[in-house]
């Protein structure tokens, strides 16, 4: 019966001839992208990406020696990480944010789609945190960019569209510069912009990082979400 069927189908579309499959096979990576690209937007639209926090570390860990790529989250204290992560995720208190800086303390892994991690860092640099908590979180920012057993595949630096570059992430690039990470800018919290100066005043921002992707963003309405996730995908390979 199906053998039937399927000789039915070869004689009707010439497959019995090898010749025939040849054009096929070149549209075959196209469909699979296509299909790839539509499944991940239906994830990211019903919020249904696998995620699960596997642990936050503050030294030498086995996890640095798992081989999923690891895309991480940078920037100073209070200018909305853990928040640009939980709106990546569709997920609203997946990573603990909070008005108070210094509210990430740990190097959060949280696994995504079990193929790679988002790594949630301390801030560095708010002036009103403590000397001594501010030394203890930059030294821990500092190991895992250069001295842990794996650095991370890909940084995005968040800055705040209100506040922009500050020298602590001028040093924080230099650092990723010299460590050969590769990065890109996120500019969070545009929806506090007014509407009519926000794209002037990114591309400002941006302009003072030349060469560098940079994504205006913000955590609150979303916007921004399908470029960053466009970038993220170029670098998990998976
Ligand atoms: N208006 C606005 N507020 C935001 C946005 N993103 C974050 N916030 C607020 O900024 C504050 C800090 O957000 P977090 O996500 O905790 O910032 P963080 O960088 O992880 O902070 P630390 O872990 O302390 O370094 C919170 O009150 C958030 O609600 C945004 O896009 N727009
Ligand atoms: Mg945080």
């Amino acid at each position: 019966m199906i053998k039937t069927g399927s000789r039915r189908l070869i004689e009707m579309h010439g497959f019995s001839n090898i010749h025939g499959y040849i054009p096929w096979l070149f549209f075959l990576p196209a469909f699979d992208t296509l299909y790839r690209h539509h499944t991940m937007e239906d994830k990211k639209q019903m919020h249904t990406i696998p995620v699960e926090f596997v642990r936050g570390i503050i030294g030498t860990d086995d996890i640095m020696k798992k081989r999923m790529p690891q895309i991480a989250f940078l920037g100073r204290s209070n200018v909305g990480k853990s928040s640009v992560i939980n709106a990546l995720l569709g997920r609203k208190n997946l990573v603990k944010s909070s008005a108070t800086p210094g509210k990430t303390q740990e190097i959060n892994f949280f696994l995504i789609e079990k193929k790679y991690y988002f790594v949630d860092l301390p801030g560095y640099g708010f002036a009103r945190l403590p000397n001594k908590t501010r030394e203890k979180l930059r030294k821990r920012i500092v190991w895992y960019l250069s001295e842990a057993e794996r650095k991370p595949d890909f940084v995005f630096i968040i800055l705040d569209a209100v506040v922009g570059e500050t020298d602590h992430d001028r040093e924080l690039l230099e650092l990723l510069k010299t460590e050969r990470i590769p990065f890109a800018i996120i500019v969070n919290k545009i929806d506090k912009l007014k509407k009519s100066s926000q794209k002037e005043h990114v591309q400002k921002i941006c302009a003072g990082i030349e060469g560098t992707p940079c994504f205006p963003f913000s955590a609150k309405t979303k916007e921004g979400r399908e470029a960053v996730w466009e970038e993220i995908q170029r670098h998990i390979a998976v």
